[in-house]
């Protein structure tokens, strides 16, 4: 008979005795009240009432399927399993008596005959030996815990000690610093004014080293434009460089050519120079490409170099004029002459820019003035040095200060994960969280690293915070949000990351392990689920 079946059990576990409750099939204790055999029973759910004689009828009663806890006659009924020695648990009552074990005490299966063994000491054991195990672990983490926070204590007090230090030798190099910085410019103004003097007497040097070799140029060009060599350039001599035509318009005439020549018929070599400006720019050498006058290196300048020589004292030696193309053409030729260095044609019509490289580079300082960029260049290396001492004390200050003001948890606990990283791989992937830093990811088969978010703020639950990290403002993801990372901790006595997932697209989760998490143990008796339910 379905209808009062009642339980009649009596074991011994775990060294509890525990006793009957008589209630009907599938009912659990909690509930044994609403079923009292001698009065009608009222659906949980309130909706009916009926006589108690239609609990467990195998019909259905009650929408909620209350009145059939122990058959399968209501689809959305529920049977309890006390599951003795186990943990109790509550199936679908679809699963009463359908063939299949779903109880470890077998007491869904009482009337189908299905061949069921009752396995809930067996779980039972299992579960203790995995509680104990976990006890353990959270025991021993808990003592490593104690050790972290022991040593957190005395890392806080060693940091700020150095702190003190760093503060002190701040001071100093400030000081070092202020003193350099006017031995410096105390350094730097005569250096400055002596550069300048050579400077400038470079730029004489060298306007006057252009005028001669315009001088020169013109000289030569002279020459050239006489045809008859009868001591003067005549319009008709001009006329044969068409290239002077002043309006170039193909017809380079008598007028235009006596305009440049001033409005004269002929001008002599003293006449030529007050017209030399008029024809210079435009004027192309009739010996093409090697006779220009004059081509670098040639002989207008090996007169101009003897004329800054003579100029000049041996702080702008002949070897600096031409030494800046000689170099430029090593390469191709390291035979070639002063002969053979001609300036390219292609250059004539870009007097300016090879007027400003002859002159090649600049002399070197004379002792006196070296001396002084010597003792100033030395001022500044040292001034940069201590300035760099300087910054890197302050680096420090900087970091001492963030790591003692860092939340390490309630008793700084988590402090020892501070500066340290732990990599997890992946099929795909290495993964790497450095606490109260960042997260990243790298492809394991190369290619470049993804940040998965920087330490944000500790997320765990209120009552909880320190459980979880989270980790935020990672590279951005493509058509999504910046990349960010949660990661959970649970108590254990290795540091360690042992899984991590992207539960949606850039939003990863780790799982990390660490002593630091560890709760003190509450004290461990039997090991065994506190109540026995019958
Ligand atoms: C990369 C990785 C993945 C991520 C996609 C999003 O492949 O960072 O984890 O899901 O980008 O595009």
């Amino acid at each position: 008979m379905v209808k009062f079946s009642h339980f009649v059990l009596l074991l011994l576990f775990g060294g509890a005795m525990t006793v009957e409750v008589q209630r009907p099939r599938g009912v659990p204790l909690s509930k044994r009240q609403f079923y009292e055999e001698d009065k009608p029973f009222t659906c949980l759910d309130g909706s009916r009432t009926i006589p108690f004689d239609r609990v467990n009828d195998d019909y259905c009663d009650c929408p909620d399927g209350s009145d059939e806890p122990g058959t399968a006659a209501c689809p959305n009924g529920n049977f309890h399993c006390t599951n003795a020695g186990f943990r109790p648990a509550f199936i679908p009552s679809s699963r009463v008596n359908d063939g299949i074990c779903d109880c470890c005490d077998t007491t869904d299966e009482y009337n189908s005959g299905a061949d069921c063994q009752n396995t809930c000491r067996e779980l039972g054991r299992k579960e203790k030996e995995e509680l104990q195990k976990i006890a353990e672990i959270a025991k021993e983490g808990f003592m490593l815990k104690k050790q972290l926070i022991q040593e957190a204590k005395q890392g806080l007090e060693d940091k700020k000690a150095k702190l003190g230090d760093v503060q002190d030798s701040k001071k100093d190099l400030e000081a070092k610093v202020e003193a350099l910085r006017t031995v410096k410019e105390t350094a730097e103004q005569p250096e400055k004014e002596a550069k300048e003097r050579h400077l400038k007497a470079w730029e004489d040097q060298k306007a006057v080293i252009r005028m001669e070799k315009d001088k020169a140029r013109m000289a030569a060009v002279f020459l050239e434009l006489d045809d008859d060599a009868d001591g003067s350039v005549s319009v008709a001599e001009l006329q044969s460089h068409s290239e002077l035509d002043p309006d170039s318009d193909g017809s380079f005439t008598e007028s235009e050519a006596q305009g440049l020549l001033g409005g004269v018929e002929k001008v002599d070599t003293v006449a030529f120079e007050t017209v030399w400006n008029n024809i210079k720019e435009k004027y192309v050498s009739e010996n093409q490409p090697n006779a220009d006058v004059p081509p670098a290196g040639e002989s207008p300048q090996e007169e101009t170099r003897d004329t800054v020589s003579d100029n000049d004292s041996e702080n702008y030696p002949d070897e600096d004029i031409p030494e800046e193309e000689d170099d430029e053409d090593e390469e191709e030729d390291d035979e070639m002459d002063e002969e053979d260095y001609k300036a390219p044609p292609a250059m004539q019509t870009d007097e300016k820019t090879k007027d400003d490289d002859e002159e090649g580079p600049m002399p070197p300082y004379d002792q006196e003035t070296q001396a002084l960029i010597d003792g100033a260049q030395k001022a500044r290396d040292e001034f940069n040095e201590a300035e760099k001492a300087l910054r890197e004390v302050e680096d420090q200050i900087r970091n001492l200060e963030k790591e003692i003001s860092f939340d390490f948890g309630p008793s700084s606990e988590f402090a020892y994960l501070y500066s340290q990283c732990y990599e997890l791989t992946t099929g795909e992937y290495v993964y790497r969280l450095c606490p109260f830093n960042r997260v990243s990811q790298k492809p394991k088969f190369g290619g470049s690293e993804t940040s998965l978010g920087t330490w944000g703020k500790w997320a765990g639950p209120e009552d909880n915070i320190y459980s979880v990290m989270k980790y935020e403002h990672g590279t951005g993801c493509w058509q999504g949000p910046n990349r960010s990372t949660i990661v959970k901790l649970t108590c254990g006595k290795e540091t360690v990351v042992t899984s991590t997932s992207e539960p949606s697209r850039c939003e990863y989760l780790m799982e990390f392990i660490s002593p630091a998490i560890c709760q003190e143990p509450a004290s461990f008796d039997s090991g065994h689920p506190d109540h026995e339910e019958l």
